[in-house]
């Protein structure tokens, strides 16, 4: 029954809105109502493209599987980090970026504040009990003037944030499942990663977290 929207154990609370810092913006429950259909598009879009571990420049083993969607995709291997049109798995393009996930991109930004987001990429991360991702900064696209948006599907993962300097102490948040970020402006280039993900089971994911990267990769 549908008395109450959010009595279940996929979006519990009601959705709220938290400011993070100057540009950045936390959409709690943001996706919730999308979440199930975009893990099931999530599942089809990796029989097209399969989820790997990608190697760094300097020849470490990403823990964290990836596969990407849209005219872009952003790759790693020992020559360096870029985004690419096609897939270096099979040398045919990325697929197709569902209608549904450029709504939930589009629809985020606009609530944040970003008019205008046309992202031509969606970066798919898919975290294992263990895998993590170390603090960076999104630094391979051809322009900072585009917000990111992610969106996090599944187990709840620790995100880390500093400031624009590496050496600033970040801040800890919990993501959870339908949690939408928005990073624009000042943040745009402010250094984050994913504290190493605790086991657990999600009813829509089970032992993993999924998170979608939104960016504007080409100019
Ligand atoms: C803050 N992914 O793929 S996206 C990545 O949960 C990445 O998988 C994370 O960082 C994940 O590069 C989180 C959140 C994010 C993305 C870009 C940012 C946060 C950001 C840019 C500036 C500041
Ligand atoms: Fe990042």
């Amino acid at each position: 029954m549908n008395g109450n929207l959010f009595d279940d154990n996929i979006c519990p609370r009601p959705p709220s809105v938290e400011h993070l810092s100057e540009g950045a913006m936390l959409l709690r429950r943001f996706a919730c109502g999308n979440a199930a259909a975009a893990v099931q598009c999530i599942y089809e879009l990796a029989k097209l493209s399969p989820f790997r571990h990608m190697v760094t420049p300097g020849g470490h083993r990403m823990s964290v599987g990836m596969l990407n969607c849209g005219l872009v995709g952003w790759v790693t291997d020992r020559s360096g980090y870029r985004y690419q049109e096609v897939d270096p798995e099979h040398g045919l393009p990325w697929p197709p970026m569902p209608a549904m996930f450029r709504e939930i991109a589009i629809g985020a930004a606009i609530r944040a504040g970003f008019q205008g987001f046309e992202p031509d990429c969606c970066l798919i991360n898919r975290y294992e009990p263990g895998a993590k991702l170390s603090l960076h900064q999104d630094k391979d696209e051809a322009t900072f003037d585009a917000p990111i948006v992610s969106v996090s599907l599944g187990l709840p993962a620790r995100f880390v944030f500093g400031g624009l300097a590496r050496n600033e102490r970040p801040r800890r948040i919990v993501l959870e499942s339908g949690d939408v970020v928005v990073w624009g402006g000042p943040a745009r280039l402010a250094y984050h990663g994913v504290d190493t993900l605790a086991d657990g089971e999600h009813a829509l994911t089970g032992r993993c977290r999924l998170n979608l990267t939104f960016r504007r990769a080409r100019a």
